[in-house]
């Protein structure tokens, strides 16, 4: 049986499939991730992203994070791809339990999933960092410089910057999901960024899937291991 077949096979016996999915889940659909060779830490930046991308560079130079920001982090107007709709189809199907994703794209709920749980924020909810009214991503797109609100306050993307730290909640819904699972599907991620990538230890089963095209610190743990393209894999499921 090839590795196809083999995922097929678990996807066929599971009932409470989790996927782990990062920026590569979104690559075929236009939006570049972080680290493959034309993402986005390949390109050539007066600051390396990371450090733009940071709480304190945010504070100390606010109108270059927002330029930046802008043309690099704000995926408007793209569409899920066959991975994001084919996990939607099993959620709806009672097979996926939940979504555990570190993008920020809000393409799993484009796609129809329901149960997402955002490790990194989303860029589709903002926030006055004063009065915490609420404000969607088309004002953020749409402002000049510093966005701000009508008390005055800067409106910040509900995005978890580097030095941030994650939403407890959402940490602890995520792991109580990875722990219930009867199949783990780790999709598109480099598995470089913690804490979120720790939380693949939470797995206790042995159907531990990684789908990546480059590989990842974690391929020696997991029973599968599928060096593809993902729509390759998702559009055979
Ligand atoms: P990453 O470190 O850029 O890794 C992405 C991984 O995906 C790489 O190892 C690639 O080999 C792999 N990959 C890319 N395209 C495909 C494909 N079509 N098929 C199979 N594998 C592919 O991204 P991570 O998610 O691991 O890093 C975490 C960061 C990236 C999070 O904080 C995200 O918020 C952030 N990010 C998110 C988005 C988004 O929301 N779409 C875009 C860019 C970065």
């Amino acid at each position: 049986m090839d590795n196809v077949e083999i995922l097929k096979k678990w996807v066929a016996e599971s009932s409470r499939i989790v996927a782990f999915t990062g920026a590569g889940v979104s690559t075929e659909s236009g939006i570049p991730d972080f680290r493959s060779v034309d993402g986005l830490y390949n390109q050539k930046f007066e600051y390396p992203p990371e450090s733009i991308i940071s709480h304190s560079f945010y504070l100390q130079r606010p109108a270059y994070f927002f330029r930046f920001y802008r043309e690099k982090m704000l995926p408007l107007d793209f569409e899920p791809n066959i991975t994001h709709k084919v996990l939607a189809k099993w959620e709806a199907q009672g097979k996926l339990s939940a979504v555990v994703t570190q993008n920020i794209d809000g393409l799993h709920q484009k796609a129809g999933s329901k149960k997402v749980y955002e490790l990194h924020g989303s860029v589709l909810r903002n926030y006055c960092t004063r009065c915490r009214k609420f404000y969607p991503a088309e004002f953020i797109r749409d402002s000049v410089g510093v966005p701000k609100c009508t008390c005055g306050g800067t409106v910040k993307p509900d995005v978890v910057l580097y030095e941030e730290g994650l939403d407890q909640d959402t940490v602890e819904k995520s792991v109580m999901a990875i722990r219930s699972a009867d199949m783990m599907i780790v999709a598109g991620t480099s598995l470089t960024v913690y804490p979120a990538a720790g939380l693949i230890n939470y797995y206790r089963g042995s159907r531990l899937v990684l789908i990546n095209r480059d590989e990842t610190p974690y391929d020696s743990r997991a029973d599968l291991v599928l060096h593809e393209s993902l729509g390759d894999v998702f559009s055979q499921l």
